[in-house]
This record gives C-alpha cells, structure tokens and sequence, in this order.
C-alpha cells in the first residue's frame, strides 16, 4: 500500500477506481513479472506527458524499504553468532574511547558513529567485503573515519591488534614507546601503512575518491593492463557528510561512466556533528531524488525486519503515510525516547497507527529496529546491489546515532562528541548487547576477546577465510618498472644549444616521448581538466587517444586532422573536463594504483598551477597521506609569467602550500634541461626505488632561448640551486627561480655594465628543498654538539660572505623559507599582492622583481655593508626611472 495514494481527496468511486487500477497492476506483476510491468509503466509515463497532462513521476517512493520482504534472500550466515560478535565489537570499540578518554582527556575520539554503523560494517565484512589475496585483487572499501575504533575492534578480534595497541588508540607517538602500536584517530595511510588504504578523515574526499578508484578499475580494465572485473568498490559514508560538494560532484559521471562495481552505503543515522542533518525534511527522500536524478541505482533500507509485521498490517496505509511525513527531526527525538513515548506520540497519533501496536510491549516497541540495524534487511541491500548491472547503487541505510548507548547517547543532539560513560551507562549498554562481562569487568572497561576455539571466532575467521583474507590491509608489492635513460627522451632540452621554447613544451614533447617507450610508455597517465589545448598536448589526443568507456559514438567535427579528438576505450588519456576535483582524484588513483592493484602507473596531471594547492589543497594533502606517487604539473605558472590572465589564475602561493607536504618534492625549474633531470630523478625515485613521494613542478609558457645543460648539475639541481655564472669570489650572490632566473642574469650583467659590480647567478630549482635539508643539517648539529658540523647544499653554495639576493615568482615568503640558513646578507624580492592583468614586463615592474629592481637590491646590499657610497642606489633609481613613491604590490 502506497502513502501517496491518499493525498488525493476523493469519494468512494474514486477509491473503487483507484483500487481497480492497482489491482491491475498488482496482476500484470503477477501474471507477466516485474519487466513487463515496467515497460507499461514507462509507456504510461510517455503518455502522461505527450498528451497534455503534465505528469511527472516523482523522485520518490515511500519511506519504506525498496526490497519488500518477499523479495529479500534467505540469511546466508548464522544471524546469532553475527550479532554476538558485531556486540563484541561494538563493546571493544567503546571501551576503547572511553579508556583513552579516561587517561587522557585531550585525546578525543567518536563512540555514537560507529555504534549507529556496526552493523553496516559486519555485513559487509562478514559477507561482502574481499580481501586481496594471490588469486584475486579484491575489494577497496571506505571506512567512515569516525568509525575506526570499530575496525580497530574487529580487527582485535581478528588477531590483527592486540589489547596493547587498542590501549594506545591515538597515542602513536607513545605506543611505540610502549611497545604497542598507536592507532590512528581516523584512517590514514601513511601512519598505518599495512593497515589503511584510504584516508577518509577529511569528509567529502573518500566519496570522491572511491568514485575514481572505481572508475580507474575500469581504465586498466579497459586498455588491458588488469583484469579487475570481478573487483567492487564499497565506501560506508555518513548523511552529513553527503552536504560536501566533493560527495556530490561526480555523481553523474559514475551513473555515465556504468560503475556497477561502486556500491556507496550512506549510513543515515540523520544527525551530524551539531544536530539533525535534515530536520525539517528527510534526508533519505532528498539523497533518493538526487542520486536517483543522477543515474544512480538507490535502494531505501529504511526499516528492519520487525516492521514487516506492522507494514503487512497497514492495511488503511496509515502507518505508511505517518512515516512518510515524520520529518527527521522528529524521528531523531523517537529514537532518543523509550518504547512508552513512541507508542504515545508515534503510535498514539492515530486510531489504526495505535491499533497496529496493541498486543506489543514499550520493550518491544523500543526494539523496534531501522533498516540499517538489521542483519537480514542489510544483506539483502548489499545482496541486491552486487547484482545490478549498469549503474552504481547507493544504498540509504536508516540508522540511530549512538545506537544503543541509551539514556546517555542513543539519539542525543550531543552524541557525536560523546566518549565518556558513567557506571549505569556501561551496565546499560551491557545488558542491551548481552555482553558476557560481569560488573566489574564492565566498569574497568576490560577489553573482550572470546577464546581462539570459540564458536564465535572460529566462524570469524571462517568467514574472512572465505572472502580471501582481512581487510583492511594495505600491501605496497609492485613490481618495478624501468625508466628509459634521459638521453632518448630529453635529449632536446639537455642540450637544447639555445633554442627557444618554454618549459610546458619541453614537457609536452618528453611526454610524448615518454608515451613511446615499451614498458614505460603504456603505465602513463595523462590527465587534464579541460585544458589540453591550454598547453598545447592537442597532438595527444589523436596519438594515444581520450579515454572512454563506450569508445566514441559520432564523427568528431575535426576527423579529417592530425590533432582529430580521439575518444576510444582504450584511450590513455583521462579528460575529466571542468573539475580538478574529479582531475586530482583520478591522478590520486593511478597515483596510488603500485599499492592498491600492485601495478604501477605514472600519473602527469597538468594544470593551471592556481587550481591546485589552492584550489584542491585538501585532496593533494589527502594524496600524500595515501602515499601517491605521480606528478603534478602546475602550468601557466608564475605570478608575472602568465600575463593577461589577471588575478584569479596567476599563481604566487602554490610553492608556498608545497613545501608544507612532506614527501611532496617542488620544483620551479627555469630551463627545460632542469626539468629533465628532475623528471628523470622523480621517475626513478617512484617507478625504480619504491620511495613514497610525489613531485609537484611548476611549468612557464614564456618562450625563450634554453641552453644546454652544464655537465656534472644533476645533483645540485635536485638538491635546489646550481651556480649558472660567475665566480665565488664574486661581490654579490643572485638567486633566481623559474623564469626570473632570466632577469637575475640580465641584473647580473647590468651590475657588471653599469655599476662595475661582479657577481655570481645562482639558478634555484627548489627553495623547499634547500630549506629542508638546511633543517635537517642545522638540526642535527644542533642535537651533536661534540661532532664536526655537517654542511647543507645550501650552506655548500653559500658560505658566509657576499650578500645574496633572491627572487622569484611568487610570494617572498617561499625565497624566505630558507633565510634562517644564510649566514650572509639575505634580501628577497616576490610577488607578494593579488595578481593582474598585463604584459610581463609591466607585471615585473609593478611586484619589483624584474632585472633593474634586482640590481637596485644588490646595490642597497653592497651599501649596508659599506662597500658603496649610499648615493649609488638613489643614482640606480634615476637611471632605471623607478617609481619610489608608488604603493606596494600587496597594498594595491
Ligand atoms: C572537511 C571536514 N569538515 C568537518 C569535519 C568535522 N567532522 C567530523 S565528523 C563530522 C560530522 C559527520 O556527520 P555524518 O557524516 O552525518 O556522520 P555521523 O558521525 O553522523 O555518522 C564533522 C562535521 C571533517 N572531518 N571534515
């Protein structure tokens, strides 16, 4: 019986009619089956709109399960033993954050999210979820990151963790010193490297990744690198965390894309951290409409199996009515209150509501489950969704938040941040989950573990056996992949002898260089976001094609050129158009495919260089907590470089956000020799010697003249700087990087031509990389007083002495990095400010970083320090007509 039938008012005729057309149906279903039936419906709908009715289906169904009891499989496993452990589990993972809390107030921790999931998470793992193993690659799964003292309890149970390291949840800096493990708050990679997979901590980022994750199984899929057909996806989110925009941006592309391999269970417990996610409306109707508006398969896993009876009772369809309208907010005080209350204010708001509960207890009513509380209605879900082919499933699985904490969480607008217990609530919780500790054991909050030749951890592993193993479990074995010697691909830019391009070209051609060779060539992945033609990789296109999934159903406008846009299935390329979310997280999975499909691939994702750490700083960061290798490529950069684009897209911070990710590399390279040795050295780094680091470099498109390399500066550039020109007994040290290293050569020979001062060019590659190591140095004889100093790069280069002068394209604060290090004279030019269109040479003027402002900054150097009358500088500014009286590039 449908709720919505009775918005309509109408007389007994009516009613007669509208019964006589739902026992039609109701027979069509019976006699031809559901397909039938469904066609007629679509031809109904056809009709309704063409003949001037105006009907729409709505996108929505009633709040009631999708699968009816009648259609829901038998319960493959032993329902008792699954509830008996999933209450162990529970109880090891509250013991766990109350102890911690106990100790150490500051530590935190969730207990009401992964009570309100428990039972998702044992489904999944008791049924559903596959570990990678030597036969197969198994299922990636996504934990809600406030769940993980849940999968830190299972885990126990498995024999994966001892009771030590569940007593040191959130101490990892004090576990190892105790000899335990410390575990992680949320699930993070690169603290747990043979635990984790996904860092999901940060919400919105794992529901975004799992879709690429998914649909970069399809690419190796697709162009024959792996077979990961049988492979699933599964990612257990929360209702809140649906109101990210990275939740919801890529929804249609995985409806577009058939990922039949991504099941999402949105754990809709209907609160948040502050309160209801929806009070006022159902969050469950409005995630129905909008996954269902974008192609998604969605099942509504509302109500648990005790409301069969009650459902099947409804004959007038009131208590389906009732539910459709009872907003969340209401439902999260019903889930707060006893059996007493529901049965006044629930049940008691209707004659035939109130009859449908006349034989049952308060207790029973209160037992009353939600779907997603209920073993047998969430294997049905998973079961269903494993099946449907075509499209991704959500599934909306209704929950209570802080499921049987009671009094003291159960329902509470407080409960997200609840992780203390007092005495009554602990035995409370026992009693609920029938746990087999006595009082005391409950108080101290001992942790629980059945013996090893128990029933219930025999089926435990009996079970996990089957589904190949235990997740999760993070495995890094890949074999290597050798990178081609530099001189077959770069050969042009190392010894360039002068000609003139820019630095996004040079990538370009080794790119397509790169895409030729034999092992090498096939693991690329290009990724763009729509900006291909930005950097001119257009010839790409036709040469390894567009990735997509169903090849390419028309006849591309430019067919007949060499550049002809190019999709096919085996398409190397990944266009993911106008989202450098969706661009960042499809890098990220090929980033992080040496570890999750054993193979390893070499993302370049191209850019312009102000949509990255700006723009998606919190996945990148999420990237090197995953331990991605690959290479983003921030082009069109430099605040001055990129010209008429204006303030929105020129960069000057994007190496400033950089040098806060530790195993991100960064380079600004001036010359596309640099870039070559950088590219060669992170290849190696990545492909060749398992290091987890990724590198990020910033590529220019001004044109000019790039010379050859000088022999034996391979080292140095990777290290940061190498002398360009000049002698170390120069009078002044220049410092440029990126394009500016140009106007620190020309300032060197103004100095020379104008002012007679010698100096010494130094090309900067990383200032990150000089000021690491410098702390690295400075640290460790600051911790060996007694040993003879070591020396830095950076200190190498520049002893104390001359006076330096450093410039460079973005925010002084990136040059600055390093200061601390000099012992010598330190002035430093930027960009500091918000951008603007204009030409370069005006740009340069306008920040003060171009050849005359470096001069007039090593002249003032030369003067603090006595080696010039001060009446030189004032000469410097009449000579070169600076503007003195002009704003300063930030305050303007
Ligand atoms: C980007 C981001 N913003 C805020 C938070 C803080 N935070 C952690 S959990 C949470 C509420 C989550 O609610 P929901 O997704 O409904 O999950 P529940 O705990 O209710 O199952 C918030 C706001 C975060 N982790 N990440």
């Amino acid at each position: 019986m449908n709720g919505f039938a009775h918005a309509v008012n109408h007389t007994a005729q009516d009613q007669q009619e509208l019964d006589e057309w739902r026992d039609a149906l109701a027979s069509l279903v019976a006699n031809a089956g559901p397909a039938r039936a469904r066609q007629i419906l679509d031809l109904l709908a056809q009709e309704g709109s063409a003949s001037g009715i105006n009907w729409k289906p709505r996108h929505g169904t009633p709040y009631i399960n999708s699968i009816s009891a009648l259609q829901q499989p038998a319960f493959p496993g032993d329902l008792a033993t699954e509830e008996r452990l999933a209450s162990l589990v529970r109880w090891n993972a509250l013991a766990m954050v109350v102890r911690a809390n106990q100790a150490y107030g500051e530590l935190g921790g969730h207990i009401a999210s992964y009570a309100s999931a428990a039972d998702l998470f044992e489904v999944g793992f008791n049924h559903f979820f596959r570990a990678r193993n030597a036969q197969s690659g198994g299922d990636l799964v996504f934990y809600q990151p406030h769940s993980a003292p849940g999968i830190y309890a299972r885990a126990y149970l498995e024999g994966r963790l001892t009771e030590q390291d569940l007593a040191h949840y959130r101490q990892e800096i004090g576990g190892p010193e105790d000899g335990a493990r410390g575990l992680s708050s949320y699930p993070h990679p690169w603290l747990m490297p043979d635990f984790w997979q996904f860092p999901t901590g940060s919400m919105g980022i794992g529901p975004i990744s799992s879709i690429f994750q998914a649909r970069f199984m399809r690419y190796l899929q697709h162009r024959g690198l792996q077979d990961t057909t049988e492979r699933h996806v599964w990612g257990v989110f929360g209702d809140g965390e649906m109101d990210e925009p990275e939740s919801m941006s890529a929804l249609t592309l995985a409806a577009r894309e058939g990922l039949d391999n991504l099941t999402w269970v949105v754990n809709c417990n209907l609160q948040r951290l502050d309160g209801p996610v929806r009070g006022n409306g159902r969050i469950i109707d409005e995630l129905e409409a909008l996954f269902g508006g974008a192609g998604w398969n969605v099942i509504k896993l509302v109500w648990g199996s005790d409301w069969d009876a009650l459902l099947a009772k409804d004959t007038d369809g009131s208590l389906v009515e009732t539910l459709s309208r009872t907003v969340d907010g209401q439902f999260q005080t019903f889930a707060a209150k006893d059996g007493a209350y529901n049965r006044k204010h629930f049940f008691g708001q209707s004659e035939s509501l109130a009859k449908l509960v006349e034989g049952m207890s308060d207790e029973q009513i209160d037992r009353l489950k939600r779907g997603g509380h209920d073993m047998v209605k969430i294997h049905a879900a998973y079961h269903a969704a494993r099946r449907v082919k075509g499209k991704p499933t959500v599934i909306l699985a209704q929950t209570k938040k802080g499921f049987g904490m009671g009094e003291a969480g159960q329902g509470k607008m407080t409960t997200h941040q609840q992780k203390k217990l007092d005495r009554e609530a602990l035995i409370a919780f026992r009693n609920r989950f029938q746990l087999p500790l006595s009082d005391e054991q409950t108080e101290s909050l001992s942790f629980f573990k059945p013996a090893h030749d128990s029933l219930e951890l025999r089926y435990l592993h009996q079970r996990r056996n089957a589904l190949g193993g235990y997740v999760p479990s993070r495995s890094q074995v890949a074999a290597p992949v050798s990178v081609p010697p530099m001189s077959g691909y770069a050969g042009f830019a190392t010894a360039a002898e002068g000609k003139e391009m820019s630095t996004t070209m040079a990538f370009v051609r080794m790119l397509t260089n790169l895409l030729k060779d034999k092992q090498l060539g096939p693991r690329i992945v290009p990724i763009v976001a729509d900006e291909a033609r930005t950097f001119g990789m257009a010839n790409l296109f036709k040469q390894i094609g567009i990735y997509s999934s169903v090849g390419q159903h028309y006849e591309p406008e430019d067919i007949g050129s060499i550049l002809s846009y190019r999709e096919a299935t085996d398409g190397q390329i990944l266009e993911e158009g106008i989202s450098e979310a969706s661009a960042i997280s499809s890098w990220v999975a090929a980033a992080t495919s040496y570890s999750v499909h054993g193979l390893r691939m070499l993302p370049f994702y191209i850019y312009y260089s102000m949509f990255g750490f700006q723009r998606v700083g919190d996945l990148i960061w999420a990237a090197a907590d995953q331990r991605a290798r690959g290479f983003l490529l921030g082009a069109t950069a430099g605040r001055t470089t990129l010209g008429g684009e204006g303030l929105q897209h020129q960069d000057g911070s994007s190496h400033l956000t950089a040098a806060t990710v530790p195993n991100c590399r960064a380079y600004d390279p001036a010359f596309a020799g640099e870039f070559a040795v950088i590219l060669d050295h992170g290849m190696r780094q990545m492909l060749e010697h398992d290091v987890d680091e990724f590198y990020y470099v910033t590529l220019m498109n001004e044109n000019y003249p790039q010379p050859s390399l000088p022999e034996g500066v391979e080292a140095a550039i990777i290290k940061g700087m190498y002398r360009l020109q000049g002698n170390p007994d120069a009078q002044v040290r220049l410092l440029g990087s990126g394009t500016l290293v140009r106007e620190a050569q020309a300032a060197a020979q103004l100095l020379m031509d104008d002012w007679q001062v010698t100096s010494e060019v130094y090309s900067v590659t990383s200032f990150s990389e000089l000021a690491r190591e410098a702390r690295e140095v400075e640290r460790w004889n600051r911790l060996h007083p007694q040993q003879a100093k070591r020396v830095s790069h950076l200190g190498d280069c520049l002893p104390k002495g001359a006076p330096v002068v450093a410039v460079s394209d973005y925010v002084r604060a990136v040059p600055q990095m390093m200061g601390s290090y000099l012992n010598s004279s330190y002035t430093v030019l930027g960009t500091d400010g918000f951008g603007r269109s204009d030409t370069r040479a005006a740009l340069r003027d306008f920040f003060e970083v171009d050849r005359h402002h470096i001069v007039l900054a090593a002249l003032t150097a030369l003067v603090e320090q006595g080696r010039l009358a001060p009446a030189v500088c004032q000469q410097a500014i009449e000579q070169y007509g600076l503007q003195v009286e002009r704003e300063a590039s930030w305050m303007s």
